[in-house]
């Protein structure tokens, strides 16, 4: 490619502007921005909104999109930074502030909670009878959103790029798996725009335009209401409101007030119904009042000066929800060279620009963006029935207090492991990940809590209300089943990848850190790195013969990963939906299992981190010897078809108990053994991550050049007084130094643990820091690790 990509951004709206403004910024400076309507006010989203910034999110990286674009335009002169104040009316909202205010100061933005009297000093209309109080953070504001486009566009031009009005793309034209140009109809005729590059900025078009590409562009375009107030009397400048106990958000227009409401039905758009060609505002369908009248009457509620007034210039505007409310971003999977910058909000505008712009010009971001690429979701989740109840869905809850590991109840079940029969039966309470339902813990357990000191000492424990929502006690007998006796635990949901070829030993050599191009048999723990030197994942790469593996993953990010760095004569392979895995963990998994099988598996017949086939009862398996919760045990795998007859031969020995997720995510944090996504990230390498040792010496692999074993930071276990969730900031003298990770109550040590990236000079065993959990002070204290069986006297015996 040359230095200089022949570069076509699709749309002209502010994600398109910003794109073109930070491409140019890096030297790509042949871009050519398309839009089918005038510029700068094309008749996209951003043509009509409002543009209220309040950057907290609970994902980090939407935290920093925001705050990136706050910086941004207000340096371009097209924010006003009023700062954002978020009201509470019930308690729920109250305290669930107080969690929001941790996320600000985990992700490095300043807000504060305040009082009743703080909150009617920046809005003096509120009702303070109403208001318990008020998240307010000063550099939240509102962004002039044409005027923002128009701001960016002038510099991308003023650095060579051009910006065509009229111009509607009517193809995408690509050959050999590689993006050519896109086919554009305007006033002048039809003609191909040739490109290297093209990047989809097209908002709520974003499905149509994927089509012609050939992809599926998991969005729902749905319409918002917002509304002006008549002129208020008193009205003055103030901060952005939310008062998401009715779903509504305020702002000024001078002296009007601004009414934007989430509270009505949700309203979906189907992309053949989006304004006809020649719309020039088809953002924009009329406003349906009678939806509105509530969120009005709610909104006066709360100022009652709009009692006096009325609405008026109400419209019903178009935009995009995904599946999971975050945006799409990345290369198409089988289309080289075109690339997606869709659902995305005013907010994260310039953010996101920038994360597509560092992919694009460096080949990675300095953003952890594994929640926002496109390739995430499963087969199951492009389903356009899905797409469209998820949308919705995220439309209802947008502004709901929702517990993280809460689940959408619909559309539900998707994805059921072959044992989800028994699980029932057990009485698993499920929730989903990755479209499966995976059991938390089992009712039939509940007998099993009496014996160990019944709910007073398992379920009370140091665990407040939030930490208590979707747990059991029974979890902490599961745990205690485990470490004592035998446990199965459900790993179907673990993504399979299956990577064969005579070159297949050669390219994984080349993708990992470890060494994998072991003999046949061998179990290998490994990272994939980016260009960076950044996690991308930890995975285990079994290798089952010398010419075929089967990989342990975390998602479909690594099935992606993978195939796109696989050579034509080697085969990538999801397996996971054919087959699944269950894994007999505990001191007793070698007494379960050896009478149902010819294989060896004493200590020394069946090593640590090895995997061979062979029967168990009838069912043909392949066996690893690895355990994520720090066991003696194997992880069985075998087809779909015979996983309940496998099932059933493990429980008719009368030894195990079922264990499910909560009990597993507690002993593998007592282990110390990481989740991606969650412990380490892109943003993150392997020595300050503590997983240095899955990086083999003197090997090469993508990402060597970047590492370096110098670190500044580093992931260590807390051991607090109390159990909290994660996101949580760490303050120490006084400051904030950190956030936490994973947390879980350690059943066998008998505490509350919390990982945490730290500031390297606070990482020595021993040091005190607290948690902010909810805004209260939660001691903790640096602790070696690992924190359970730090001889392996457990999984090697
Ligand atoms: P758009 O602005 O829609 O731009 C896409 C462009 O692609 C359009 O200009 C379109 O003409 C062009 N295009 C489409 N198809 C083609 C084609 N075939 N060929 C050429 N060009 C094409 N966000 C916030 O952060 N804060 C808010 O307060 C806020 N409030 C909102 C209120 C309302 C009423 C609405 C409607 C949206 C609001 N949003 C808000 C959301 C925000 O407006 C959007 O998420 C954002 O503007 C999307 O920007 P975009 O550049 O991706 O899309
Ligand atoms: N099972 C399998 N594959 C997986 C996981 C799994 N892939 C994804 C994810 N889970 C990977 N995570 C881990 C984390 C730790 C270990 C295994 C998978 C582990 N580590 C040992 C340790 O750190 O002491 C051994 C490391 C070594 O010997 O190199 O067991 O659950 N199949």
């Amino acid at each position: 490619m040359a230095s200089r990509p022949r570069t076509v951004i699709i749309g002209a709206g502010i994600v398109g502007c910003a794109l073109a403004d930070e491409l140019t910024g890096r030297g790509w400076t042949d871009v050519t921005v398309l839009d089918r309507g005038p510029l700068f006010a094309t008749g996209g989203s951003s043509s009509h909104a409002p543009g209220l910034v309040f950057q907290t999110n609970p994902s980090k990286t939407m935290t920093e999109f925001a705050a990136y674009t706050v910086r941004k335009y207000a340096a371009l002169g097209c924010f006003e930074q009023v700062g954002g104040l978020e009201v509470a009316t019930t308690p729920e909202r109250w305290l669930d502030l107080h969690r929001k205010q941790g996320w600000a100061e985990s992700w490095g933005v300043e807000g504060h909670l305040v009082d009743t009297a703080r909150c009617a000093e920046l809005w003096p209309l509120l009702d303070p009878g109403k208001v318990l109080g008020g998240f307010h953070v000063p550099t939240d504001g509102l962004a002039a959103a044409v005027r923002c486009c128009e701001a960016q566009a002038g510099r991308a031009i003023g650095r060579g790029a051009r910006f065509l009005a009229g111009h509607t793309v009517v193809g995408v034209h690509h050959q050999g798996g590689r993006v050519t140009g896109v086919a554009v109809e305007s006033a002048d005729g039809y003609r191909v725009v040739e490109a290297d590059v093209v990047v989809c900025a097209a908002g709520f078009w974003g499905p149509s335009i994927g089509a012609m590409a050939g992809l599926t562009v998991p969005l729902q375009p749905l319409a918002h209401q917002y509304a002006r107030s008549a002129p208020v009397p008193g009205a003055a400048a103030g901060p952005i409101l939310r008062h998401q106990d009715r779903d509504l958000y305020f702002r000024h227009h001078g002296d009007r007030i601004g009414v934007g409401s989430y509270s009505h039905r949700p309203m979906p758009v189907a992309q053949h119904e989006i304004g006809p060609g020649g719309t020039t505002m088809p953002s924009v369908r009329a406003f349906t009042e009678e939806d509105f009248e509530p969120a009005w009457r709610d909104a006066a509620e709360l100022l009652p000066a709009l009692k006096e007034v009325a609405y008026q210039d109400g419209i019903n505007g178009i935009f995009s929800f995904t599946p999971d409310g975050f945006p799409l971003i990345g290369e198409a999977p089988g289309l080289d060279g075109f690339w997606m910058a869709e659902a995305v909000w005013v907010t994260h505008s310039a953010g996101v620009a920038r994360a597509v712009a560092e992919l694009l010009v460096d080949g990675r971001s300095g953003y952890d963006l594994h929640e926002c690429e496109l390739s995430r979701f499963e087969p199951v989740q492009l389903a356009p029935a899905y797409v469209t109840e998820r949308g919705k869905q995220n439309f209802v809850e947008v502004y709901d207090v929702i517990h993280p590991l809460q689940p959408m109840l619909a559309p539900r079940p998707m994805r059921t492991s072959p044992f989800h029969a028994r699980q029932r039966e057990l009485g698993g309470y499920f929730l989903e990940a990755a479209g499966w339902e995976r059991p938390h813990w089992f009712e039939a357990n509940r007998p099993l809590v009496e014996p160990l000191g019944g709910e007073p000492v398992l379920g009370a424990g140091p665990r407040d209300e939030w930490a208590a929502r979707h747990w059991s006690p029974i979890a902490a007998a599961e745990s205690h089943a485990t470490r004592e006796g035998v446990a199965l635990y459900d790993m179907t949901p673990l993504k399979r990848i299956e990577v064969g070829g005579a070159k297949a030993a050669a390219f994984l050599q080349r993708l990992m850190t470890n060494d994998v191009d072991r003999k046949p048999g061998s179990v290998t723990y490994t990272l994939l790195l980016d260009a960076g030197g950044g996690i991308r994942s930890d995975l285990t790469v079994a290798r089952l013969a010398e010419d075929r593996f089967q990989i342990g993953a975390n998602g479909n990010l690594d099935l992606d990963w993978i195939t796109r760095h696989a050579p034509g004569d080697v085969y990538v392979r999801d397996i996971t939906p054919g087959t699944c895995c269950v894994g007999v963990w505990g001191p007793r998994a070698r007494e379960l299992v050896q009478p149902l099988t010819d294989m060896d598996l004493s200590h020394a017949g069946f090593r640590y981190f090895t995997c061979r086939s062979g029967y168990v009862g009838l069912v043909p398996v392949t066996a690893m010897r690895v355990s994520y919760v720090g066991e003696l045990g194997w992880e069985l795998y075998t087809t779909a078809d015979l996983g309940l007859k496998l099932w059933d031969t493990l429980w008719a020995t009368g030894l195990p108990v079922a264990g499910g997720r909560a009990a597993f995510n507690s002993l593998r944090v007592e282990k110390g053994y990481r989740l991606w996504g969650v412990d380490m990230t892109t943003e993150h390498g392997p020595y300050e991550a503590g997983l240095g040792f899955a990086v083999k010496a003197g090997k090469d692999f993508v990402g060597r050049d970047a590492l370096t074993t110098e670190i500044s930071r580093k992931l260590v276990p807390l051991l607090s007084a109390e159990v909290v969730m994660g996101k949580e900031p760490v303050r120490h003298a006084g400051r904030t130094v950190g956030y936490v990770t994973s947390a879980a109550y350690g059943h066998t040590i008998g505490r509350p643990i919390a990982y945490a990236w730290l500031p390297i000079e606070l990482t020595a065993p021993g040091t005190h820091v607290d948690i902010s959990y909810f805004g209260r002070r939660v001691p903790a204290e640096v602790a070696a690790e690992p924190l359970y069986d730090p001889q392996m006297e457990k999984i090697r015996r």
